[in-house]
């Protein structure tokens, strides 16, 4: 679909709104957010937007990125133009009417600042009735802990976008379970994977979706 395409290619190119002057050629037209609200007016289904637009333009900057085409500047404008995306994006993925069912501890590990993708699994995991406790990014072990000591939660969440952060995960694990507390944890970002999260005591969440079907089987 052509709209979808659209979005995408602006989020690589970092247009967030047409009150962005960024990228220059782009100045003064419309951006992400203005080419969202039309899909959702079109009638395109949020999570369509979300993946075949939105994501699939991050997609396309992590590979400029990871081959040296493009910088951190130009993912940063990137990840704002994301975001502007997701923030009209989220009142249709979380529905307010479900009822709760208990709380999921959420946060990016410490030394990782990435948080688009834990941000989405916030978003639809309290869609589906979790109250997610956004600890946020760069979370040191203990603020897990000192969080499932006062929230009790159902579960915990790790995300970590970097070879080297992924290894903090096995540390927030070792953490709680030497302050006794046995609580299920499920790890997930770009660097995780399947046979990792098993070696670690974790489930493996692919996307935001895992995150939902692992609460819901514990609850
Ligand atoms: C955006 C971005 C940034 C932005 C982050 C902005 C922000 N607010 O998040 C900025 C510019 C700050 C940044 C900085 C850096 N980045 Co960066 N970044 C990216 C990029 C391009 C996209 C990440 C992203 O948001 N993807 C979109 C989201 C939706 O996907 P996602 O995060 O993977 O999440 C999905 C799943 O993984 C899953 N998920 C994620 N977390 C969780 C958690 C749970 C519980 C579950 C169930 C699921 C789940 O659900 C999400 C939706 O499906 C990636 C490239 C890539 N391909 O990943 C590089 C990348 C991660 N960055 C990289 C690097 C090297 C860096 C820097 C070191 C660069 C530098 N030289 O300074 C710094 C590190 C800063 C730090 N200390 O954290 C490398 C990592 C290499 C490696 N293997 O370690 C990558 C892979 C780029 C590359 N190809 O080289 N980065």
């Amino acid at each position: 679909m052509n709209l979808l395409k659209e979005i995408a290619d602006l989020v690589a190119m970092g247009h967030p709104d047409s009150q962005s002057k960024y990228p220059p050629s782009l100045a003064g037209q419309p951006g992400v957010a203005e080419k969202v609200s039309q899909a959702l007016s079109e009638g395109i289904e949020p999570q369509c937007i979300l993946t075949q637009g939105l994501m699939a333009g991050m997609e396309v900057v992590g590979r400029r990125f990871g081959a040296g085409e493009i910088f951190v500047p130009e993912v940063l404008m990137a990840s704002k133009a994301m975001k502007a995306g997701v923030e009209l994006l989220k009142p249709h993925l979380a529905s307010a009417s479900v009822s709760r069912r208990g709380v999921f501890v959420l946060g990016t590990v410490q030394g990782d600042v990435h948080d688009i993708g834990k941000n989405l699994v916030k978003i639809l995991t309290e869609g589906a009735g979790w109250d997610v406790v956004d600890l946020g990014t760069c979370v040191p072990a203990e603020k897990f802990v000192e969080a499932v000591r006062q929230y009790r939660p159902v579960a915990v969440g790790l995300s970590a976008l970097l070879t080297t952060t992924m290894q903090e995960m096995p540390k927030v694990i070792e953490s709680l379970r030497q302050s006794d507390l046995d609580v299920p944890v499920i790890v997930g970002g770009a660097p995780v994977n399947e046979s990792f999260a098993r070696s670690i005591g974790a489930e493996y969440g692919r996307d935001p979706q895992a995150a939902v079907e692992f609460l819901s089987a514990l609850n």
